[in-house]
């Protein structure tokens, strides 16, 4: 069970200082299981308390604890405790019972703040983490971009999602997990808000060139096998324009702001799980060519001229495309190519968007 992992981890990373904070989350969980199976009616603090094992008097702190997260609960002394409406947050009650994965994100660690999705990932992937864990935030303090740059994670307005992956691809084929993961992303977009999001290589995607999500994939390898794969995507949401700081107002945007209206995060999430699964399982079966058949119609890269930036260096040329391992493939000036296996680009002439 979900919360049985939480636990662990917490225990073991956090010292034992905080392990009855993780109890008290896992009773929440367990409180508004129970709230939301007796949907129609009340559920007795009595009954509450039996199935739980703990007092009516913690139900109570608990239920007023629930209450300060957002939750609506109904409570009376005679006839116990009913929920009339949950925020919205990406717990795991929240978002399991929709989901229709058959393995990805049936566990779910929820945090509603911490450094980052990615470190936590790392870490419990280290721990022996099962494929298709997935760790999320409510809000991050350190969130990662690649290169050390930053990611702007406030509080309750996006995702901030990690997930464990273990493929068996030797290492130098990370590069199309990545691939894989923008091709979901931006398909969940699409399916989501029936917008057209594009994929800049490697691992943006964007709307109306505009920054709505990042990817930031970690990988844990010997030489010639991959341990695991932590998977981080950001995505923005229900951001408005001046929530963004001012270096990244003109470049990023939100679903919100695309949309003209707000999103609920955890039915976004359930798609993006959705599709994570689907995708990474059409690669698992039938290899690299479905992935880079769909990337390449979400990217249009081919024959665009672009500026990258690789290690430092900056080379201007035409993309010719991505191999089949992820790489980008450019023409310089003189005709000859260059394999490109990370950098930045920027397109010299900006695509046209739908
Ligand atoms: P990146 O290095 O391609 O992009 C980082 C750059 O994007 C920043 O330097 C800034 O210019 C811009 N930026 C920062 N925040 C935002 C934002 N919210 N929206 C649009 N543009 C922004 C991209 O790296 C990879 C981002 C992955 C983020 C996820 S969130 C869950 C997981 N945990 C974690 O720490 N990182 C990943």
């Amino acid at each position: 069970m979900t919360f049985s992992c939480d636990f662990s981890f917490a225990t073991q990373f956090r010292g034992g200082g905080e392990k009855s904070l993780i109890e008290k989350k896992m009773v929440d969980e367990e409180i508004l299981r129970l709230l939301k199976d007796h949907s129609s009616g009340f559920l007795s603090g009595e009954e509450i308390s039996r199935r739980l094992k703990v007092t009516r008097a913690a139900i109570w702190k608990r239920v007023k604890h629930l209450r300060t997260l957002g939750y609506e609960i109904e409570a009376s002394t005679r006839t116990g405790y009913r929920l009339i409406r949950s925020p919205d947050l990406l717990t795991p009650s929240e978002v399991r019972p929709l989901l229709k994965t058959k393995w990805m994100g049936r566990s779910i660690h929820h945090f509603h703040s911490m450094d980052s999705t990615n470190s936590v990932a790392y870490q419990l992937a280290l721990e022996g983490a099962e494929e298709g864990e997935v760790v999320v935030a409510e809000s991050q303090k350190k969130g990662r971009g690649r290169l050390g740059r930053k990611w702007y994670s406030p509080p309750l307005t996006n995702l901030y999602l990690s997930v464990i992956l273990r493929p068996e691809i030797p290492p130098q084929q990370a590069s199309l997990i990545t691939l894989m993961a923008a091709v979901a992303t931006a398909t969940a977009i699409h399916k989501f808000s029936g917008l057209q999001p594009m994929i800049k290589w490697p691992n943006d995607i964007l709307l109306r060139n505009r920054k709505v999500a990042g990817l930031l994939n970690e990988i844990h390898s010997e030489m010639d096998r991959i341990h695991f794969v932590v998977l981080g995507i950001g995505v923005n949401l229900n951001m408005d324009e001046k929530m963004f700081s001012k270096e990244i107002r003109g470049l990023a945007t939100s679903l919100k702001r695309e949309m003209g209206q707000s999103v609920s995060r955890k039915a976004f999430l359930q798609t993006l799980l959705e599709e994570l699964e689907i995708w990474y399982e059409i690669f698992l079966k039938e290899g690299a060519s479905p992935v880079l058949k769909a990337w390449r119609e979400r990217a249009q890269i081919q024959g665009r001229p672009v500026k990258v930036t690789s290690f430092g260096e900056v080379l201007s040329g035409t993309a010719i495309d991505v191999d089949s391992d992820g790489a980008l493939i450019l023409e310089m000036k003189k005709g000859e190519q260059k394999r490109v296996v990370a950098g930045d680009i920027e397109y010299r002439e900006m695509p046209k968007f739908k």
